[in-house]
């Protein structure tokens, strides 16, 4: 099998593993069933065989939330849900055929490829296909007058729980840059493909940091990654403690986040903390430091000197539109225009120390959480497990009192795992969404998801209900390992 590098045909085995290799799909692969399903799903629309299959999983974070747009390392893993893509291509007409497994829930789509255009309702959240063509247009960007406008034809499916804190939606911009990609016949390096996602999933209106799209390519099988954003993005393989068995809980409270404007408020608060804190410095280019970690290193500050200086320089009480423009020395017009986003207009207050706090914080726990875990390799301790708890424990108590992106659902979740002895922390983006775990031993795994179900899904109060028919709760609350990254197959 060889692959197109876009300077000439390379061997996949001469590219590494920093490329997403395109792999002989075999009967015992995991996700075989689904493909071929899919497969099936595929002839009976398009009236022949797909050329490839695509698998991007979701993921779960462990520690590090709501600091990836800041510019700091966070500490996911993927988990064994991914959307699943079964791709035909059309070089003669440009069109784009999107037909999901799940009809009922997900209305067909086509357009026009030659003219790309990603609409955003007003109100209620874009469709689900519109994550879709911002792969397509973050590919077409990239390759600009190399982009050639090819068909395609593309059956999908997916299982990662939507709008949960699971990243179904990097999944799935993920997982149309890698087919688009790979139509065009570019090299298909995981890195660059990861940054393309990044950035094409705030055509969607988040401005989210790149988290979702790095683990959901450079994640490997049986460990989880520290991912570095800065200066450049980097991925390290970290190995869980030794019979630790990590579980997600979800609360079943969606929440869509493109469809609120709660994430992109805090992403403003923390961009206008940083430049206050810039101008305190007397930066001169204090308007263009956007993430707290650009001002780190421009004042050579260490994590304790930082939070000193959030200490100093940022009061407790709300700051209000004129208190804004009045540190800053700017109009209104200008903090319309060149601070806040588009859906960030309407902000009145903005808590600055209680933001910045946080993610400073919590940065500092990331990098303590993957020393451990280091140090555990060489002796194991149960003073250092526990230390790890404590950490998961100290972002969640960060989360819902600095940043106040919890739910009173997951409070629940948490609680209950307190009195288990269980260390858990609600992950992604939160005010809704999922709790990931820690546990010591599948067994330990096993009897708190049976506690869970008992206490927390055998009594889901009435809003809840509504949205779950109750089954064995076997996808809501589950044990998950480590996962491969983004996946290419060919039959
Ligand atoms: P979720 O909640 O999975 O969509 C979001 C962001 C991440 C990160 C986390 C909070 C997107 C695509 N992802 O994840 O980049 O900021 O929140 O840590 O918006
Ligand atoms: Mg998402």
């Amino acid at each position: 099998m060889a692959l197109n590098s876009g300077n000439g045909t390379v061997p996949d085995s001469k590219l590494g593993d920093e490329h997403v290799a395109v792999q002989k799909l075999q009967p015992d692969a995991k996700i075989y069933d689904r493909l071929m399903t899919l497969s099936g799903f595929f002839k009976q629309q398009y009236g022949d065989e797909p050329e490839f299959y695509v698998r991007v999983p979701g993921r779960v974070n462990i520690i590090g939330e709501h600091v990836d747009y800041c510019g700091y390392s966070v500490l996911p893993m993927a988990v064994e849900q991914s959307i699943i893509l079964a791709v035909g291509t059309n070089k003669q007409r440009a069109q784009l055929e999107l037909h999901h497994l799940d009809e009922g829930k997900f209305q067909s789509f086509d357009c026009d490829l030659s003219d790309l255009e990603i609409k955003l309702p007003k109100t209620g959240g874009p469709g689900w296909y519109s994550y879709f063509l911002c792969g397509i247009k973050g590919i077409q960007e990239e390759l600009n007058d190399k982009w050639r406008p090819i068909g395609m034809r593309i059956a999908l499916s997916g299982n990662v729980p939507l709008a949960a804190g699971l990243s179904s939606s990097s999944a799935l911009v993920s997982a149309a840059v890698l087919a688009t990609g790979h139509a065009q016949g570019m090299p298909l390096d995981r890195k660059q493909l990861a940054s393309i996602s990044a950035s094409c999933e705030q055509y969607i209106g988040t401005h989210s940091g790149g988290m979702d799209q790095a683990i959901a390519y450079l994640a490997k099988q049986g460990c989880a990654q520290h991912i570095e954003f800065h200066p450049k993005l980097k991925g390290t393989p970290v190995t869980l403690p030794a019979g630790s068995c990590f579980v997600v809980a979800n609360s079943l409270v969606q929440k869509r986040k493109a469809a609120s404007s709660d994430y992109n408020e805090r992403v403003v608060e923390c961009r206008l903390a940083t430049r206050w804190l810039a101008k305190s410095q007397k930066l001169p280019n204090w308007k263009d430091l956007i993430r707290f970690v650009d001002l780190q290193e421009a004042c050579h500050l260490d994590n304790d000197a930082y939070v000193k200086l959030i200490d100093q320089q940022l009061k407790k009480s709300i700051y209000t539109r004129e208190d804004i423009c009045e540190g800053l020395g700017i109009t209104e017009q200008e903090l319309e225009t060149d601070f806040l986003t588009p859906s960030t207009q309407h902000m009145q207050q903005f808590k600055l120390r209680q933001r910045a706090l946080h993610v400073i914080q919590e940065a500092g726990r990331v990098v303590k959480f993957r020393q451990i875990c280091e140090q555990l390799q060489r002796r194991s301790s149960k003073q250092d497990i526990e230390q790890l708890g404590q950490l998961m424990q100290e972002s969640h108590h960060s989360l819902r009192e600095l940043y106040e992106c919890s739910h009173p659902d997951l409070e629940r979740l948490v609680a209950l795992s307190a009195k288990q002895g269980v260390s858990a922390r609600v992950t992604g983006a939160g005010w809704g969404g999922c709790i990931v775990a820690m546990c010591d031993s599948v067994k330990a795994a096993s009897d708190y998801v049976n506690v869970l179900k008992r206490e927390y899904y055998a009594q889901l109060p009435a809003h809840l209900l509504e949205r779950y028919q109750p089954n064995d709760f076997n996808e809501v609350v589950f044990a998950t390992f480590p996962s491969n990254g983004a996946e290419l197959f060919v039959q």
